[in-house]
């Protein structure tokens, strides 16, 4: 049996002396969103994304952190990874630049290049832009970088050289056979444009830095940034063995427009040099903006992804990135938008259908999903919009047209909610023509929701495998393939799987100030480490959070810490953190709003009323962005540190103090 077609796609490896803003996480996100389309389509994919760990950048970051490079890159690496798997969009490959198999790729590439007469050793006075690491071609002393703006240095050092320019003819006749190649289309006449300027040679050898792959038998040569970067996508599936793996050539190399250049001009040109196959595509989207103007910390306007995920779910991120923006576009990002669009599409959207739908499933079949009676015209016309709309949906997927695959399956989905306002299923007796009636609405509407649901889980991938499981259909829905989805596969007579809120609607000012204070909490961290919810300790048994003998403390510094009698009035859930509760207290003085770490164990409903014991005099604090304003006490039980809530046997006074 012949093998899945393999896929191979990769994200930049990203600059280690930052960490992970909306723009990055939009890159990321594409990938991983063409990954899922793709597997869901049969291939076999690998997604590479990592960290570019070399530089002069680097070097003055480390420094000014008085850590070696090694240890500075090592952290900021494993803060990417992390942040990319508690996001969802793992790395099947997460190549650093410092990775032996990397250093080994790289210097086997130059090796292959020199070998080939493309090398040679030069001298270089140029102007060099820090921040972009790269030589400005044709700026004086003085100029500023025309990428970034900023000041150019201007350097003299011996280099190897690569020539380029003798590319020039080979990369033209390329980009005319292979008109795919620079996607999309206007980027392209921008870089053919570019080459039929000329090529100047380029040195991809420093000697005035140390932080950088050495050149082998030839130091103090290190290897300049981009010959070293780029080569990581290679390094990622073995490198010199790339024909053993198979994954060589890339399919697609996904960028953002600031790059195209270095993946469409130098890339080739290495890969052509070196005789090695060349990659298939790549794809240069536009910027996230925050208000106009490119994202970055120095200005102070970064949107961070985790407290928009932790607030709203990475799925509504997900399906804001790719819904706002014409892929290829530039967009402006505003948290406006975002919750509006959450509110709207997702909240009301597909949340409301896919509830509104199994409870009726529920009230009317003890919930079973219905097999469909007769089908009247309007029954059979929404089905065969939903079956157009998958070729249309599919076609969008493979032209990267995400923003109207996204408003495809969307209209789809008001297509089922006007049916249901037309066909009124709630408004159908118990007669035996009504309940017929209502099996062929609601398995109509269920087929409509499994089709969706589909359609929508390379963009949506936690919450539509929780429909999935509620509309109790087997496996899993990122083992569908998309090419056999069809009208009319839903299995019927199976039970719903258990009803979950899928997007729990936000009031907007409320939601924002909520993602703005977590931002705030993780742009400028507390010093110290500040008092959890609940007074537990973190460790499992109180012993361990006692302190030492040495660190006895007298009764006076018992007396700083004022405990009183408190009663839970209110108690509910947050959206969006899932081990807290928000609670107002009465405290005999005043009541007061409390977060406490006890969700998992402690239904909301069952505390109102109970007497607790709270510390009264901590100083507020914000957790998940809401504020906290005092801490309830609880014992911590058992090695993963069950909260019990201390109480009292007796019945006490509110606002009595605890001595
Ligand atoms: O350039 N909007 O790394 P980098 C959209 N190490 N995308 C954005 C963005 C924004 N505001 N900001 C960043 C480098 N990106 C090199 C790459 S590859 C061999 C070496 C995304 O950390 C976008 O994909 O500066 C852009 O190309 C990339 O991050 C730049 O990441």
């Amino acid at each position: 049996m012949p093998g899945k077609p393999k896929f191979y796609l990769t994200t930049p490896i990203y600059y280690t002396n930052g960490l992970p803003h909306i723009g990055h996480t939009y890159t990321t996100v594409v990938a991983d969103v063409i990954r899922r389309y793709k597997r869901m389509r049969g291939y076999e994919v690998v997604m590479t994304t990592g960290t570019d760990e070399h530089g002069v950048n680097v070097e003055r970051a480390a420094k000014k952190a008085g850590v070696p490079e090694s240890e500075f890159v090592a952290k900021m690496a494993a803060a990417w990874r992390s942040l990319w798997d508690e996001l969802g969009v793992p790395a099947d490959e997460f190549i650093r630049t410092t990775d032996l198999r990397h250093v080994r790729t790289v210097q086997w590439l130059f090796k292959l290049c020199r070998e080939n007469g493309y090398v040679y050793k030069g001298h270089y006075t140029g102007q060099y832009c820090i921040y972009d690491n790269a030589f400005v071609n044709d700026a004086k002393p003085g100029d500023n970088c025309p990428d970034c703006g900023r000041p150019t240095e201007t350097i003299t050092e011996e280099n190897y050289f690569f020539k380029l320019s003798a590319f020039q003819r080979p990369l033209l006749d390329f980009y005319k056979k292979n008109p795919e190649f620079i996607q999309p289309e206007s980027r392209k006449n921008e870089i053919v444009s570019f080459v039929e300027g000329g090529l100047k040679d380029l040195s991809i050898t420093r000697t005035t830095i140390r932080w950088g792959i050495p050149v082998p038998g030839e130091e103090p040569h290190v290897f300049y940034v981009w010959f070293d970067a780029l080569t990581a996508y290679l390094s990622a599936v073995d490198g010199p063995e790339y024909e053993k793996r198979g994954m060589w050539p890339a399919d697609l190399h996904l960028v953002g427009k600031d790059i195209i250049r270095f993946h469409t001009v130098y890339w080739p040109a290495f890969l052509m040099a070196a005789m090695l196959p060349l990659p298939k595509q790549v794809w240069a989207h536009g910027w996230f903006l925050m208000d106009a103007s490119k994202m970055s910390k120095s200005k102070g306007n970064v949107v961070l992804p985790r407290p928009i995920a932790n607030m709203l779910g990475m799925d509504a991120l997900r399906y804001f990135l790719l819904r706002e923006v014409v892929f290829g576009q530039d967009g402006n990002f505003s948290y406006d938008a975002l919750v509006t669009r959450y509110n709207s599409d997702l909240a009301n959207g597909l949340g409301n259908l896919a509830s509104r739908t199994a409870a009726m499933i529920d009230k009317n079949f003890a919930g079973k999903i219905p097999k469909a009676g007769k089908l009247l015209a309007q029954d059979e016309a929404l089905a065969r919009e939903t079956q157009s709309a998958i070729g249309d949906i599919l076609e969008h997927f493979e032209k990267m047209e995400f923003a109207r695959a996204l408003e495809s399956i969307w209209a789809v989905i008001a297509a089922a909610d006007k049916y249901l306002t037309k066909e009124q299923p709630w408004a159908l007796g118990d007669s035996e023509g009504d309940t017929q009636r209502k099996a062929t609405i609601l398995s109509t509407t269920a087929e409509l929701l499994r089709i969706v649901t589909t359609l929508a889980h390379p963009v949506l991938p936690e919450s539509t495998a929780k429909v999935w499981m509620l509309l109790g259909q087997p496996g899993s829905v990122s083992a569908v393939e998309l090419d056999g989805l069809r009208w009319g596969q839903l299995a019927s007579g199976v039970q719903l799987g258990k009803a979950q809120t899928l997007f729990p609607r936000v009031e907007k000012s409320e939601a924002i100030e909520r993602i703005e204070s977590m931002a705030n909490e993780e742009l400028n961290p507390p010093a110290a480490p500040a008092p959890a919810p609940v007074a537990t300790p973190t460790s499992g048994s109180a012993a361990a959070a006692a302190p030492a003998a040495s660190e006895k403390i007298g009764i006076e510094d018992f007396a700083k810490v004022e405990m009183r009698v408190g009663q839970i009035k209110t108690a509910e859930r947050i959206v969006g953190a899932d081990k807290l509760l928000k609670l107002t207290v009465d405290i005999g003085t005043e009541i007061r709003q409390i977060c406490a770490g006890i969700a998992q164990f402690y239904e909301p409903d069952s505390l109102i009323g109970r007497k607790v014991a709270v510390v009264t005099n901590l100083a507020p604090r914000k957790l998940r962005g809401v504020e906290s304003n005092g801490m309830i006490i609880a014992a911590s039980v058992g090695p993963e540190g069950r909260p019990v809530l201390a109480g009292f046997p007796e019945d006490v006074e509110v606002g009595a103090r605890l001595k």
